[in-house]
């Protein structure tokens, strides 16, 4: 069978609303609150013939979706491909593309690395890093946000954290966009950010092996978690990698919506600067009116319905998380970003303190 994107194209159920867009398409990507509204509006669940994919945008039926691994799976791939169906371009996240009860596991290894107490004891490195990069950027005088504070913050605190003794921003920054934009389509954006992959692959690879790592960072914490039978020592290197693929993308893309956001409501940036306690109640709110990942996808595991629908076995679901979190019914005032929102449940990142498999 011919495939779309490298799973099964299907037959929608009669009655699912049809919607001509391209989701991918780099203008809505830039700007992509009308698409968001309209997937909401048009319903539960929306059939994209484009792609021949179902996409989810309401809160309720895409935080279901997104969280149900008995029906809704990962382990086929977060992005348009069905593993099941074919090679995907790297070896599968074991943290990622996996369901329980494998996902239990090495999610368990995770959250004792990333545990409060351990992030704690990191606390000084991110501070003094911080410190400097906002130093560098005073003397300097004007700076390109992204380039030269979104990407160089996480690209300097996350080796140092994970312990790497091989270090390369630009192939971290490029992996990331490789990860994140190889699960969409294979349009000119997918092309461009897998151009490089012959070589930033075998590097990454290379950069997690134990003997590429310090013995006091993160990365040695995971390797010890295999020395005491909990992952093997290969689960260990792809968790170590996990780190690098989730972590640096987002964090750069949440660095330069924070900044955005500031920006474009310079009364919200008042109020932070009268109360800087409401930091991180303004970084959930910068991660909810922004979502880094705007979509990942599910992959029906058998027949099975959304709403009163049916979904056959291998249909992929995009569940739109960008759309769930602008949601009015959900948010009362979506629009309006506000630092003291604090939007408990949103669905952009650290989505697995909610409940939700990532
Ligand atoms: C949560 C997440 C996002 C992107 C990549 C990965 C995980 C990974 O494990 O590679």
């Amino acid at each position: 069978m011919k495939l779309i994107e490298g799973h099964r194209p299907i037959i929608p159920a009669e009655g699912i609303p049809v919607w001509d867009v391209d989701p991918y398409d780099e203008t809505i990507l830039r700007n992509p609150y009308d698409y968001y509204a309209h997937l909401r509006e048009l319903g539960d669940v929306v059939y994209i013939p484009r792609y021949s994919v179902l996409a989810v945008g309401r809160y309720a039926t895409t935080h279901k979706v997104f969280s149900d691994h008995e029906h809704f799976v990962s382990s086929r791939g977060v992005g348009l491909n069905d593993f099941a169906l074919g090679k995907p371009w790297r070896q599968p996240s074991i943290i990622l593309e996996v369901d329980p009860p494998e996902h239990t596991r090495t999610r368990k290894v995770m959250a004792r690395v990333l545990s409060p107490k351990i992030m704690k004891t990191l606390s000084n490195l991110f501070l003094d890093i911080a410190e400097q990069v906002v130093d560098d950027i005073i003397s300097k005088g004007s700076i390109e946000v992204v380039s030269e504070l979104a990407e160089v913050y996480p690209t300097s605190v996350f080796p140092k954290a994970v312990g790497m003794k091989d270090v390369n921003a630009r192939y971290l920054v490029d992996y990331g966009a490789m990860v994140f934009n190889g699960t969409g389509p294979d349009n000119e954006i997918r092309r461009h950010s897998m151009a490089e992959a012959g070589q930033i692959v075998p590097w990454i690879t290379s950069a997690c092996a134990r003997e590429r790592l310090t013995g006091d960072g993160l990365g040695a914490m995971i390797y010890e978690a295999a020395d005491n039978g909990d992952i093997t020592h290969d689960e260990a290197a792809m968790l170590v990698r996990s780190f690098l693929s989730a972590g640096v993308d987002t964090t750069v893309t949440g660095i330069g919506s924070a900044l955005w956001c500031l920006s474009q409501n310079p009364q919200e940036w008042e109020k932070l600067k009268a109360d800087p306690g409401l930091c991180r109640p303004a970084f959930e709110e910068v991660l909810r009116y922004t979502s880094p990942v705007h979509t990942f996808c599910r992959t029906a595991g058998c027949d099975t319905q959304i709403g009163e629908f049916p979904v056959a076995e291998g249909s992929k679901v995009l569940c739109v998380l960008g759309a769930a979190n602008m949601d009015p019914e959900k948010w009362g005032d979506p629009e309006n970003f506000r630092i003291d929102r604090r939007p408990v449940g949103h669905v952009a990142s650290n989505v697995d303190t909610h409940g939700i498999v990532v």
